[in-house]
């Protein structure tokens, strides 16, 4: 860098200093629109709250793997988080970033995690975690399809397409459950195969046509698509813009949860490395809605732990592409 550049960057720094010191504090009031808002209110009694303190903030960003060049704007990085009333398990991850963040999650994931082991793990996604009320109706709103079948079983055979709702030419018999880390990355071990943090209520054909796909942005025309915007092309499998965020956080917590396991049968690079950035941005393009806090409220109470991600969506850039692509 010579002295000019050097200079106009020190200027750039100290002009985005000012900026966001502007608004020093910023309190995060939980994923937006949340049926259950007395439980997150920041506001109500300064319980269950998450306030966050922005140090830096970086310049508008070109992403690199985007279909078409996007300019993303880049969050802040959080020098000092409060967390109070149900997000307080988070503490321990006050003040820390990268690796260190990540073994600090490490950690907090493990603490009351028990796994169900794979057949009831799938029973209360079918019958209670992906089972949702829409228009007082019961039924699944099925991950890659965003299709909704009605229906209160716990057995996947019992949702079946009517139709071809989803738009891939195909008469679906029932759902299955979608592993977002493939099972073959870790020869179908437990207890990841049954923690249902990484799990998706999908139908048949959309799950078998991603097979052990890495996640990405399809360039070009895509070989296989849905009507929700789910589609697989150039080599990648790219979610509907609807659960972009819900498969990063899944990824995200998959990692951290498991990075000490053998879970990389695979092209480390293709499937992890070169796509952090894509999970980094999904994660902030699709925060956490409130049929996410609620699955992650049901999967707590079914196997004892949360998916941090999904109560500070903030983690993952505090946690930084770095230290994410290290693993
Ligand atoms: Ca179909
Ligand atoms: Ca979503």
């Amino acid at each position: 860098m010579n002295k000019t550049t050097s200079r106009s960057f020190t200027a750039l720094l100290a002009l985005l200093f000012c900026q966001t010191a502007a608004f020093s504090q910023v309190t995060y009031k939980g994923p937006a629109s949340s049926s259950d808002s007395t439980r997150i209110s920041p506001f109500s009694q300064n319980v269950d709250s998450i306030q966050i303190k922005p140090i830096f903030s970086s310049a508008d960003s070109v992403f690199p793997n985007s279909a078409k060049v996007k300019m993303v704007r880049v969050p802040p990085a959080y020098a000092h988080v409060v967390y109070r009333g149900r997000f307080e398990y988070l503490a321990p991850t006050t003040g820390k970033t990268g690796v260190e963040l990540i073994k600090a999650l490490h950690e907090i994931t493990a603490a009351n995690f028990h796994s169900l082991g794979y057949a009831q793990a799938r029973k209360v996604m079918y019958g209670v975690a992906d089972n949702v009320e829409i228009n007082g109706v019961r039924g699944i709103l099925t991950a890659y399809s965003q299709v909704f079948v009605p229906g209160t079983s716990d057995n996947g055979d019992n949702y079946k397409e009517i139709g071809d709702r989803n738009g891939d030419g195909i008469m679906d018999p029932g759902i299955n459950a979608e592993h977002s880390w493939p099972q073959s990355f870790f020869k179908k071990a437990e207890p990841m195969r049954s923690d249902m943090h990484h799990l998706q209520s999908t139908f048949i054909t959309p799950n078998g046509r991603r097979g052990n796909m890495p996640y990405g942005m399809v360039q070009g025309a895509p070989d296989y698509k849905l009507l929700s915007g789910t589609k697989r092309g150039s080599g990648v499998y790219e979610p509907s813009d609807r659960t972009k965020g819900n498969t990063a956080r899944a990824l995200l917590y998959f990692m951290i949860r498991y990075y000490d396991r053998p879970i990389a049968n695979m092209d480390k690079r293709n499937f992890w490395t070169d796509r952090v950035d894509t999970l980094l941005y999904w994660n902030r393009m699709d925060p956490p809605d409130a049929m996410e806090v609620r699955r992650n409220d049901i999967v707590e109470k079914a196997q004892g732990n949360r998916n941090p991600f999904i109560d500070d969506y903030t983690l993952a850039d505090r946690i930084g592409p770095e230290a994410l692509k290290a693993f």
